[in-house]
């Protein structure tokens, strides 16, 4: 059958979406927005992935429209089938699931998040451009209003290339944010890049009166991701282990390299899409990993016989691994839709790594040697964070109500009620304990810059007095032992200045739990407090501004009369009334949110952040420092 306008099926309109994007794009703010950048290109991935497309680019206007364009084979844009008045072009934008992929035929392989395809962006925006170069001519068709065809597709010209490009100005009317952030696209598109070697993917932003242009394309694919991730680290070995095995119709492609660091930072992917509840082709692979080097630590002698074996928490430790599979057709379940539920993908991928990695080591024994020997390290200092970590417990029992000393508890013992707020400087600490309410407002005063624990072991980590009173007064343990239903508190709230070095306090905060309680980042209980920048007075009223732009506003509100506002420099400089006012009291005050969409890019920046590579952490800090978001990753 030729793949063509009648292989597209059809399953229904678009309505749908607009009444619940959520369903659709996961969420109507900021990650539902780049969401729709990713549902289009994702579709030029596919057909890079098909070998039809060699380059993508990615423009954000001048006046904020997204561009995407392909050097694929172009949306069909003939007659449809089903729908004898329509060319297929305008059934592939306007109905769901049209997207080409469901027919059986076409696409071996195909990525997309939910796989609803390119109708579900035409839905949520207020305008969609679509041009398509095909069977020598150039073909256009616009829709408005969340897609509604502006006449009938026309042919504007001629073309000797093929290609797809589709410009979108997202809708405001259903978003709550319009504005794409830069920083969150490439981060996102270099990432999509490592996945499919050798597709060249630009980035361009001509927002800014210079543009700025990226242009992400890497032959050595996932290899070459791995070099990333560990380029603010320090290599353990100089080697990338990597290998790739057709099976079936799909592949198992896996990259790794240890570093001198204690954390575990395995990405998993399928179809492109991060798989950040793992799923069976991750749990094939940490078995195989495990099994593999005990048996070659114990061939070679490095492991004695009356030693016990490695654990897999031992082995992992400083482990940076991509791993990435392609099938036909996958399941995606958990939580989040983000866990891959195949089994055969367990033992297909146990079985590559069994034998991929075990031939590897044969052949490098000079590394094999150095890596045994760090997972040997990380056996004995597990030994010693556990006694650590009993005698945290038992002094905390000595403790009055097992309860730090410094720990203004709340009254109440309903999590869901309770909020901790962490609070830098003693001074500021005593201003929120006179302007909480107690009953549901807890205080944590801590000194100064807490400990880095990207840059310290386990066991050094749990004897630092401000992390066991952190540990203690959230009361779900921590690590491997963590567990969220034990937290005493659902939020959680940093509360530091707004200043530089209240920003790196508050990313020694968040670096410590992204990386020893991440289910309390991705539950949502973890935010920042969003202190104001400005105070103004004007006649008996008192207005708190938080940035710059609110203090414009205002002032351009209020042109007749002379402001004169004062520019709060810290917590500290706020009485106790203000605090309270402007960033504790619920009724008023605004909290961010922290979230972790994208566990290889999260870890990324928090290596970038916290780790050894000084200019790469000052080049970061220069690129992000004016947007404020950036600390939601
Ligand atoms: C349906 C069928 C074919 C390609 C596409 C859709 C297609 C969609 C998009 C969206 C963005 N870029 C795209 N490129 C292609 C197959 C066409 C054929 O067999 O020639």
């Amino acid at each position: 059958m030729a793949y063509d306008a009648d292989a597209i099926t059809v399953l229904k309109g678009l309505e749908p979406v607009r009444e619940r994007p959520g369903m659709y794009i996961g969420s109507t703010g900021p990650s539902g927005l780049h969401h729709l950048v990713y549902e289009v290109v994702d579709n030029s991935v596919d057909e890079a992935l098909a070998g039809q497309c060699s380059r993508i680019e990615v423009t954000i206007l001048p006046d904020g429209a997204c561009r995407v364009r392909d050097n694929g084979r172009g949306i069909p844009v003939g007659m449809h089938r089903d729908y004898p008045d329509k060319s297929a072009l305008e059934v592939v934008m306007t109905v769901l699931h049209a997207g080409g992929k469901f027919g059986g035929e076409g696409y071996k392989i195909s990525g997309g998040l939910h796989g609803v395809g390119v109708s579900v962006v035409n839905a949520l925006s207020r305008r969609l451009e679509v041009e398509v170069c095909r069977e020598g001519g150039r073909f256009a068709l616009t829709f408005v209003d969340g897609g509604k065809p502006v006449g009938e597709i026309r042919r504007i010209g001629d073309s000797s290339t093929t290609g797809t490009m589709v410009t979108f100005w997202p809708d405001g009317s259903i978003l709550e944010e319009t504005d794409f952030r830069a920083q969150t696209l490439v981060e996102r598109l270099r990432e999509m890049a490592f996945l499919t070697r050798g597709l060249e993917i630009v980035f361009r932003d001509e927002r800014p009166s210079e543009p700025v242009e990226h242009v992400f394309c890497f032959e050595g694919g996932i290899s070459d991701f791995v070099r990333h991730l560990n380029a603010s680290k320090e290599a353990l070995h100089s080697l990338i282990v990597s290998f790739r095995e057709e099976v079936g119709e799909g592949e198992v492609d896996i990259a790794m390299q240890w570093n001198t660091g204690y954390y575990e930072g395995i990405h998993s992917f399928a179809n492109n899409i991060a798989t950040t509840e793992g799923g069976m082709h991750e749990e094939g692979f940490k078995k195989a990993l495990t099994n593999v080097l005990n048996k070659y630590a114990r061939a070679k002698g490095l492991l004695k016989e009356k030693e016990d074996n490695l654990l897999g928490e031992d082995i992992r430790e400083g482990l940076t691994a991509i791993l990435s599979v392609k099938l036909r057709n996958p399941q995606f379940e958990g939580q989040t839709k983000a866990k891959l539920g195949n089994t055969e993908m367990r033992s297909i991928v146990e079985k590559a790594t069994n034998e991929r990695l075990a031939q590897w080591f044969e052949e490098h024994p000079v590394d094999g040697k150095i890596i045994v020997s760090k997972a040997g390290q990380a056996a004995r200092a597990r030994i010693a964070a556990r006694a650590a970590r009993e005698a945290t417990r038992r002094k905390s029992l000595l403790e009055s109500a097992g309860m730090p000393g410094k720990l203004a508890d709340c009254s109440s013992r309903n999590p869901e009620l309770s909020e901790l707020f962490i609070v830098e400087g003693d001074s500021a600490g005593g201003s929120a304990k006179k302007a909480r309410n107690p009953e549901f407002q807890a205080i944590l005063p801590i000194r100064g810059k807490i400990l880095n624990v990207e840059r310290a072991r386990p066991d050094k980590m749990l004897k630092n007095e401000e992390i066991q009173a952190l540990i203690t007064a959230i009361g779900a343990g921590i690590g491997a032992d963590f567990d969220l239903s034990k937290a005493r508190y659902h939020k959680i709230i940093c509360m530091s200045d707004a200043d530089v070095d209240g920003s790196h306090i508050r990313t020694l905060l968040l670096t410590f739990f992204y990386r020893q309680m991440p289910e309390l980042v991705k539950a949502g209980y973890v935010y920042a407090a969003q202190p104001p920048l400005f105070r103004v007075d004007l006649g008996k009223d008192t207005h708190y501004l938080k940035d710059e732009g609110a203090l414009e506003r205002f002032m351009g509100e209020h042109s007749n009369r002379k402001i004169d506002p004062q520019r709060f420099k810290g917590l500290g400089e706020m009485d106790w009334e203000e605090l309270g006012a402007t960033t504790m009291n619920q009724a008023t005050r605004t909290l961010l949110q922290i979230s972790v969409s994208d566990a290889a890019i999260a870890d990324d920046v928090f290596s970038v952040l916290m780790g050894e590579d000084v200019d790469a952490r000052r080049t970061f800090i220069q690129h992000n420092a004016k947007d404020a978001r950036f600390i939601d990753i």
